[in-house]
C-alpha cells in the first residue's frame, strides 16, 4: 500500500517554512491530496505518483455510449459540493480535451467489475471492461477527492486528486447488504438512501427481507390481503406498510442505476404468520391466527401438505419473478421449528422447482442444506461457528454459499454492551471484530471456490429509522465490503483502521449517523 512519498511531505514542509520566513519567491504550494492508501475497499494494485490533478470550474466529463449513464452519475455526485456545472460530453468517444474521461473498452483482465484509474496533472482517465466496473471506479475516484466533496452544499475546494494509477477488481462477485423491511417497514426513500450509501463501498447486492411473522411488505395482485392486511402492522404494533409493485420496480430500477441487484426474500415455510393471518386456507387447521407484533421466532409454518400452499407460492413467486430482473429469489428457510424435518425436506425441493419454473435461482438460509438442493441453489450461512455438517455435505455436492456469520456479519448485533440499538444473541461485534475473519477460509471443509461472497444482514426488531440503519451499518458494512472486495493480501487491521478512519469525515459530510468506534483513529 503506498502512502504520500516522503520527499513530497518534506518538500511541502520546506515550502511552508519558507513561507513563514517571508521568502521573496515562494514556490506555489502543491495542494494536499487524499492518499491512495485511504480508499475503502483497498484496491488490488496502487501506484501513487507525485503529480496532483485539480478539478476546475470549467471541467467537462467525457462519457459516451455505455459510459454515459455513469458519467451522469459522477457529475451528479460532484456538482453539489463543487458548485461546478460539469457537463457530460456524450458526443465523442473520449474527448481528448475533457479532463475527466470515462471509457468502456474491452479488457477481459478487468472482468465485470474491475477498472483502471489513471490520474496525472491534466487528466483523470477511468477505463473498464463493463459499465459496472466504471461505476466501481467512480466510487474510488469520489474517495480520492477531499471529504468535503460529499457535502450537499457548495464547499471551498480545491478539488484535488493525487496522481497515479489504480488497477482494481473484486475478490468475490457477491458483496451484499440485507435490510429487514418486515419487522419494521421502511419506505422507498429510506431504501434509496441506503442504496446510495452501500454503493460507495462497492456493495453490489441488496437483499430485501420482504416477509416475516410481523409483516408482508410486497403487493401480490393474486393474493391482495397479504399486503393490505398482512402488511398492516409491525413489531411494537405500528402501522407497518408495504411496497406496491410500482414502488418495488422503482427500487429495483434505482438499485440497477447503482449497479446493485435486488434480491427479494419471501421467508418460508416458517416466519409466515403475516401470510397465515391473511388467508385462513393456508393454515393446516383452516383458522387464521391473529397478526403478530412481538419478536419471537419459530412458531409459524405454512401447511406443507396442502395443495393450496403450492398454488399460493407459485402465484407469489411468479409475480415477484416478473418484477425482479435479477437472477435470484430468496426463499428463506430459516428457523422452521414448527415444521417437521420430513415436511421441511419435502417442501424445499418443491419450492426450488417453483423458483426454477419462473426462471430464477433460489437462495436460502443455510438451514436448507439439510434438504436436497438443485445444483444452482445457493445457501446463506448465518451460524456463529464455522463448522456445520449439512453445509459441508452440500458444498461437497457443489452448493455455493454466501457468508453472513451472525457473530461477525450481522449488522443488528450491538457493538458493545452499551449500544442503545440492536441485539446480542450472537455476541457483540465491535469494529475490529467485524474485520477479523477471512471469508475464503471461514467455513470448515468448504473451499473458497464454493464461496460466492459476503452479506451483512440488518434485522430490524429494534431499528425504526434511517439514522438507526446507518448507525448499525457503518462502519461495519464498509468493513465487510472490504472483506468481499479486497484481495486477501491487503488484510491487515493496522493499515485498515487508518483507511477506515478516513471514512469518518466523509460520513459526517454526507450526514450519515455512524458509530465512532474508539478502536478507530478517526480523521478530523
Ligand atoms: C436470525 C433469525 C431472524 C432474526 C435474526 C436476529 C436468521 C437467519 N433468522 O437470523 O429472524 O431477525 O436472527 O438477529
Amino acid at each position: 500500500m503506498s502512502t504520500i512519498p516522503r520527499q513530497l511531505v518534506l518538500a511541502a514542509a520546506a515550502i511552508t517554512l519558507l513561507g513563514t520566513a517571508g521568502a521573496a519567491q515562494a514556490a506555489p504550494v502543491k495542494p494536499k491530496a487524499v492518499p491512495y492508501a485511504s480508499v475503502v475497499p483497498a484496491p488490488a494494485t496502487v501506484a501513487q505518483a507525485s503529480s496532483v490533478f485539480t478539478l476546475g470550474s470549467g471541467a467537462r466529463i467525457a462519457a459516451s455510449g455505455q459510459a454515459a449513464p455513469v458519467g451522469d452519475y459522477l457529475a451528479g455526485a460532484l456538482r453539489p459540493a463543487t458548485g461546478f456545472a460539469l457537463p457530460v460530453d456524450k458526443a465523442f468517444v473520449a474527448h481528448a480535451f475533457d479532463p475527466i474521461q470515462l471509457l468502456v473498452a474491452p479488457d477481459p483482465s478487468l472482468g465485470d467489475e474491475g477498472y483502471q484509474l489513471t490520474v496525472n496533472t491534466n487528466s483523470v482517465v477511468l477505463t473498464a471492461n463493463k459499465p459496472a466496473g466504471l461505476f466501481e471506479g467512480v466510487q474510488t475516484l469520489r474517495q480520492l477527492l477531499p471529504a468535503s466533496i460529499d457535502a450537499s452544499t457548495k464547499q471551498a475546494g480545491p478539488w484535488t486528486i493525487q496522481g497515479g494509477r489504480i488497477t482494481d477488481h473484486p475478490r468475490f462477485g457477491y458483496r451484499g447488504a440485507m435490510l429487514d423491511v418486515s419487522r419494521h417497514f421502511f419506505g422507498v426513500d429510506t431504501v434509496k438512501s441506503y442504496i446510495d450509501e452501500i454503493a460507495r463501498y462497492k456493495v453490489n447486492t441488496l437483499h430485501l427481507h420482504l416477509s416475516d411473522d410481523q409483516g408482508w411488505r410486497i403487493q401480490i395482485n393474486s393474493w391482495p390481503r397479504l399486503a393490505t392486511y398482512g402488511g398492516s402492522t409491525q413489531v411494537g404494533g405500528g402501522a407497518g406498510g408495504y411496497y406496491t409493485q410500482a414502488q418495488y420496480k422503482d427500487i429495483v430500477a434505482y438499485a440497477a442505476s447503482r449497479f446493485i441487484t435486488i434480491i427479494p426474500e419471501i421467508d418460508m415455510p416458517g416466519h409466515t404468520n403475516a401470510a397465515l393471518a391473511s388467508y385462513a386456507e393456508l393454515n393446516c387447521n383452516g383458522v387464521a391466527p391473529p397478526l403478530y407484533t412481538g419478536t419471537d421466532v419459530g412458531f409459524s409454518t405454512l401447511c406443507v401438505n396442502k395443495d393450496i400452499t403450492y398454488k399460493f407460492l407459485d402465484d407469489v413467486i411468479g409475480e415477484l419473478a416478473a418484477i425482479t430482473p435479477g437472477p435470484y429469489i430468496h426463499i428463506g428457510g430459516d428457523e422452521s421449528q414448527s415444521t417437521t424435518d420430513a415436511d421441511y425436506k419435502a417442501f424445499i425441493p418443491k419450492v426450488q422447482a417453483i423458483v426454477a419454473k419462473h426462471g430464477k435461482i433460489a437462495i436460502g438460509w443455510h438451514d436448507i442444506s439439510k434438504a436436497d438442493l438443485l445444483p444452482s441453489t445457493i445457501g446463506q450461512y448465518w451460524d456463529t461457528t464455522p463448522t456445520n455438517a449439512a453445509v459441508q455435505a452440500a458444498a461437497k455436492k457443489g452448493t455455493h454459499f454466501v457468508l453472513s456469520p451472525a457473530n461477525l456479519a450481522y449488522l443488528d448485533m450491538k457493538y458493545t454492551a452499551s449500544t442503545p440499538l440492536g441485539q446480542d444473541w450472537a455476541g457483540l461485534i465491535e469494529a475490529k471484530d467485524a474485520y477479523s475473519w477471512d471469508p475464503g477460509k471461514y467455513l470448515t471443509g468448504v473451499s473458497a471456490a464454493n464461496v460466492n461472497g459476503v452479506e451483512g444482514p440488518l434485522w430490524t426488531e429494534t431499528i425504526t429509522k434511517l439514522a438507526d440503519i446507518q448507525y448499525m451499518a457503518f462502519p461495519r458494512l464498509a468493513e465487510l465490503a472490504e472483506l468481499g472486495w479486497s484481495q486477501a493480501a491487503t488484510h491487515n487491521w493496522t493499515t485498515f483502521k487508518t483507511r477506515l478512519a478516513a471514512q469518518g469525515p466523509r460520513w459526517k459530510a454526507q450526514g450519515v449517523n455512524f458509530y465512532a468506534s474508539p478502536q478507530v483513529p478517526w480523521a478530523k
